[in-house]
């Protein structure tokens, strides 16, 4: 099942992105209230993206999660999780009053991304440079099984280019030829220890992974119509044999929230208890200027 609805003009399509993607944030901040805290920043920030992974790109089967047939979704960056429950709830996968128990004991929600726990998520992510390898065994093994028409997505951190694993996998993928894998990677410029260029400088990482054989595209991971965009041409790309593709995210941390879009100390936010009823404030009028504007 593909989301993407084929009578739909482009400006239909961006405005039901847009309020997909402005319920993401919202559901992601459901969820950091329940906690108190959390990783809401990168949510926040991926929001965009993930919206259009699942509202726009990715095929799967909101009634059956193991279908065959559904394109796969590989979440590197396990403590990202908050950010891929948000989604999986926009697009039905998980229930939307699940998002009550985030971070809870026995919960399918936990802070960490868990394969074991919850529906839709294909990986356990956390250990950090692990998911691309793991996408690159995952879409040898499709083409090996004839399934030619589904496609490994794997949603990778900038963190997770300091890792040497990350690159072994990304020569892997050029070598074996996997146009049926898509990599995209939140370029939020930071990690646990700060800015991530001065925690290792990874740029120009346009140019690096075009030296590796990736069909490579840099755009503003919160500019919908170009991430949108940016998605189209690595499906005209994708296929079962060729050349894996790589969308570099420039995000904002904190994105559609403006209190929390200059916050130090970003990585892991806590926000006091008066503060998110503000956020929830902050992100409606900017949707809903946004709205106005386009029209
Ligand atoms: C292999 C590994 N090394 C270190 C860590 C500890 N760690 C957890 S989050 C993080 C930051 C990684 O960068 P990024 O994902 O870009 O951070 P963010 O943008 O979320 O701040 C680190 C180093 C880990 N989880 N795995
Ligand atoms: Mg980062």
């Amino acid at each position: 099942m593909t989301t993407v609805a084929p009578t739909e003009t482009r400006d239909q399509r961006l405005a039901r992105l847009a309020e997909h993607a402005y319920n993401v944030r919202m559901h992601a901040l459901r969820m950091g209230e329940v906690q108190g805290q959390g990783y809401v920043g990168q949510a926040l920030g991926a929001a965009d993206m993930l919206t259009v992974s699942y509202m726009d790109q990715l095929r799967y089967d909101v009634a059956d999660e193991h279908w065959e047939g559904r394109d796969r979704f590989l979440l590197s960056t396990g403590h990202y999780a908050i950010g891929l429950y948000a989604a999986l709830a926009e697009a039905g996968i998980v229930p939307l009053a699940e998002l009550e128990t985030y971070g809870s004991d026995d919960s399918r929600l936990p802070m960490s991304g868990m394969a074991s726990d919850t529906p839709g998520m294909e990986i356990s992510g956390g250990s950090l440079g692990h998911g691309l390898t793991v996408a690159v065994g995952m879409a040898l093994g499709l083409r090996h099984r004839g399934l030619t028409e589904q496609r490994v997505f794997n949603f990778l951190s900038d963190g997770e280019l300091d890792e040497g694993s990350t690159w072994e996998a990304a020569m892997g993928a050029a070598h074996h030829r996997l146009g049926n894998l898509t990599a995209m990677v939140d370029m939020n410029a930071l990690q646990a220890d700060g800015p991530a260029q001065g925690v290792l400088r990874t740029e120009p990482v346009l140019d690096k992974w075009k030296a590796f054989g990736w069909h490579a595209i840099r755009v503003d991971g919160n500019d919908l119509p170009a991430l949108v965009d940016a998605f189209d041409e690595a499906r005209e790309v994708a296929r079962a044999e060729g050349q894996p593709q790589v969308i570099i995210c420039d995000t904002r941390v904190g994105s559609g929230v403006t209190m929390l879009e200059d916050r130090e100390k970003a990585h892991f936010m806590r926000i006091e208890e008066g503060e998110w009823a503000i956020c929830r404030e902050q992100l409606t009028a900017r949707y809903q200027a946004a709205k106005e504007a386009a029209r």
